[in-house]
């Protein structure tokens, strides 16, 4: 198998940008697979090859990314990666051209850093995550598996992110702070002490809003 040969799974919006950082890789996009009523389409220049029922047919051609997005919850993002370990097929970890990655930091199977992000010494980001554009991991952090770290987040050094969680858009966490699994953190909000209570949290100081 070429290693550099992948099939996309989910073909939205986070797809187009996923699409972006794997031909600055180098890769090359054999396919998508989306759900039946899209089979067909395009996005960009790729087309959507077939549904999640055709992993199986390319475990010996390429290797997989999952590319539906995660706002929330990573449900649909678990169930999939698990169809693809249950199909004996293999994870692609994506590091696009302009993203700075430590070498000195570890990144799980399946995690995609996108552009201009930084992963920083010692940081370990788990599998099947999404650090996406201009994110920051800062040293020592730990990112659990099946996180989202969007856009402009910063995770400052010594943070931990519990699995599942989402940290939106320019949220900061300051240096040293947990967050607990499956949380979701707001846009802007600044996280100044421990989550220890899964929920949905806003604001500076961020605060509980909604137990999980
Ligand atoms: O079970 C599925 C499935 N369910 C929905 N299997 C596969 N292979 N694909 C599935 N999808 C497909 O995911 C939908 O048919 C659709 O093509 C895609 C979701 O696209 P959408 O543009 O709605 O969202 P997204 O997940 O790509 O992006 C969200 O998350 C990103 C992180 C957006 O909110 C983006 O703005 C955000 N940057």
């Amino acid at each position: 198998m070429n290693s550099k040969n992948l099939i996309l799974i989910g073909g939205g919006g986070h797809c187009k940008s996923v699409i972006d950082v794997a031909e600055s890789a180098g890769y090359t996009i054999l396919g998508i697979l989306d759900t039946a009523e899209n089979v067909g389409k395009k996005v960009l220049n790729y087309s959507i090859i077939g549904t999640d029922d055709e992993i199986v047919n390319y475990v010996d051609k390429a290797h997989f990314v999952i590319t539906v997005g995660q706002i929330k919850d990573a449900i649909l993002r678990m169930k999939l990666y698990a169809k693809v370990i249950n199909s004996h097929g293999q994870f692609a970890t994506l590091i696009a051209s302009t993203a700075r990655v430590s070498r000195y930091s570890t990144i799980g199977d399946g995690t995609v850093i996108m552009h201009q992000a930084v992963v920083n010494a010692d940081a370990r980001v788990g599998v099947g995550c999404i650090i996406n554009t201009f994110a920051n991991i800062e040293h020592d952090a730990i990112i659990g598996d099946f996180c989202h770290i969007s856009t402009g987040a910063i995770v400052n050094g010594n943070c931990t992110v519990g699995k599942g969680t989402f940290v939106g858009s320019q949220a900061v966490m300051v240096n040293g702070v947990s967050i607990t699994e499956g949380s979701v953190i707001a846009a802007g909000a600044v996280v100044c002490r421990n989550i220890s209570i899964k929920g949905i949290y806003s604001g500076n100081p961020a605060m509980l809003k909604i137990n999980l």
